[in-house]
């Protein structure tokens, strides 16, 4: 098979590798792994529904005092919170007042086999942001800035309903990719692009088998 010469042949071999892991990638130090998470989702998503009982989702307040339409919570040393005075990261959950949920050694493993992936070698996050968004969440356009050093790349995970992901450049009227992401698949932003605007369209309504009525994204991170 060859991608110079497609044949119709070739249609259908692509057809048949669409569940294959396939990299795309886009920017300088910037990949979409298609499918990358598949081989252990299915190991991973009950521990997602011990966390989030652990920990429950909920819409936290921005600084500008708008609830948000994603619902959040995180796992990890660290977790990501916003309320009027402020975003940052906190070791405690504000709403059970107790430390966030561990983060699953398979999830870690999994960001760090990505992340190497994408040229990022020792990717040991310390936070997982969980973000759920139902029909009509959206996420704005924004920087990732709150994180203490922005030498680690940060490593996403795509579970359930499509998204379209906005890339963006280094000051928010420059112009947006629009990425497609999808159940399974994981992206790597790191070094040049790390503090690149990015956002994410609201979601279409639709059920996804595994999930539902919803998109969770998993955003992992070294936040310490
Ligand atoms: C690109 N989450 O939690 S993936 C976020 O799908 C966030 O829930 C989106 O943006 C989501 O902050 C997008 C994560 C992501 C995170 C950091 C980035 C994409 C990034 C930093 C630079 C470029
Ligand atoms: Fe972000």
């Amino acid at each position: 098979m060859t991608a110079m010469h497609p044949t119709t042949l070739d249609l259908f071999a692509d057809d048949a590798l669409e569940q294959q892991p396939r990299d795309e990638q886009i920017g300088e130090q910037s990949w979409v792994l298609r499918g990358f998470a598949l081989p252990v989702i299915d190991k991973l998503l009950p521990a997602l529904d011990g966390i989030l009982a652990a920990a429950p989702l909920r819409h936290m307040m921005t600084p500008g005092g708008f609830s948000m339409s994603v619902g959040t919570s995180s796992c990890g040393a660290l977790g990501w919170i916003t309320d009027r005075s402020g975003y940052r990261y906190s070791a405690v959950d504000p709403l059970t007042g107790k430390p966030w949920p561990a983060m699953p050694e398979m999830l870690s493993e999994l960001a760090q086999a990505a992340a190497q992936r994408a040229g990022f070698a020792d990717f040991h996050a310390d936070s997982c942001l969980i973000n759920q968004y139902v029909p009509g969440a959206k996420m704005s356009l924004h920087q990732d800035k709150d994180e203490n050093a922005y030498a680690a790349p940060i490593v996403s995970l795509s579970l359930g309903l499509p998204a379209m992901f906005l890339f963006g450049g280094f000051s928010r009227s420059d112009k947006s990719q629009r990425i497609p992401l999808l159940h399974g698949d994981m992206v790597v932003w790191g070094g040049v692009d790390r503090l690149r605007f990015h956002g994410v369209l609201p979601i279409k309504p639709g059920q996804h088998p595994r999930l539902g009525e919803r998109r969770i994204n998993l955003t992992l991170r070294v936040a310490g």
